[in-house]
């Protein structure tokens, strides 16, 4: 039998959290076809803002991977993800023009800027590279399993939000998440007690403030 990593263990026992943040409502309608198009468009303004806030803070984790990993794999795989931002934040604003949002106009609602406080406090040196890079690896798991949820065979995602959840949900960015995932496990194994314990603590606060993110979509 394959011993399973911590991250996994994490996630069997974190479960019903992790899968309201993966099913959210908002995914869930998107998957089911009944999703609102204002809602779509809210989150889609919104998740620009996010990204924006986020390459610092991946550059961050970069940084302190240079510094304290001594295994060359983490520095590649964060590298190719903040590549894989560049192109992401071009496809924002091509998505933006084709459903008409001014995106120098969006302003970030609460969640938003609580969750980009969040990224801005993991930047400090004092915050550990095993926390810093369990944050990073559940931010992008999250939004992997939730818009591969959105493709899945049987759902009746709608054709002009395809491409959107193909992004996240595609294969590439699975095998991604699993070599973030990797990582995260290995420093894990060789973390002290009170680093895996603010770890776990991380992935919880990083699924609430995903939930909190989707809520924005919802009944607005
Ligand atoms: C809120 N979480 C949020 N936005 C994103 N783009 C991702 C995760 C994945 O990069």
């Amino acid at each position: 039998m394959k011993k399973i990593g911590m991250t996994e263990a994490w996630l069997r026992k974190h479960r019903p959290v992790y899968n309201a943040a993966t099913k959210h409502p908002f995914i869930r309608s998107i998957r089911d076809g009944t999703v609102q198009i204002h809602s779509f468009k809210t989150w889609l303004a919104q998740d620009y803002l996010f990204v924006r806030e986020f390459v610092p803070f991946v550059a961050s984790v970069l940084i302190k991977a240079c510094k304290q990993s001594h295994d060359n794999d983490d520095v590649e795989v964060i590298l190719g993800g903040i590549a894989s931002l560049k192109d992401e934040i071009s496809w924002f604003k091509r998505e933006a023009n084709k459903w008409d949002i001014q995106l120098s106009e969006v302003i970030p609602q609460t969640a938003n800027k609580n969750y980009c406080r969040l990224l801005e406090s993991l930047m400090s040196p004092e915050v550990d590279y095993t926390v810093a890079l369990t944050a990073f690896w559940a931010i992008e798991v999250v939004y992997q399993e939730s818009f591969a949820h959105c493709i899945e065979e049987g759902s009746k995602t709608p054709p002009e939000l395809k491409e959107t959840c193909e992004r996240w949900g595609n294969e590439g960015f699975g095998q991604y998440c699993k070599s973030l995932q990797k990582l995260v496990d290995q420093r894990l194994q060789k973390a002290s007690d009170d680093e895996l314990k603010k770890a776990e603590v991380m992935l919880l606060s990083i699924i609430e403030h995903e939930i909190e993110f989707w809520n924005m979509s919802r009944g607005n």
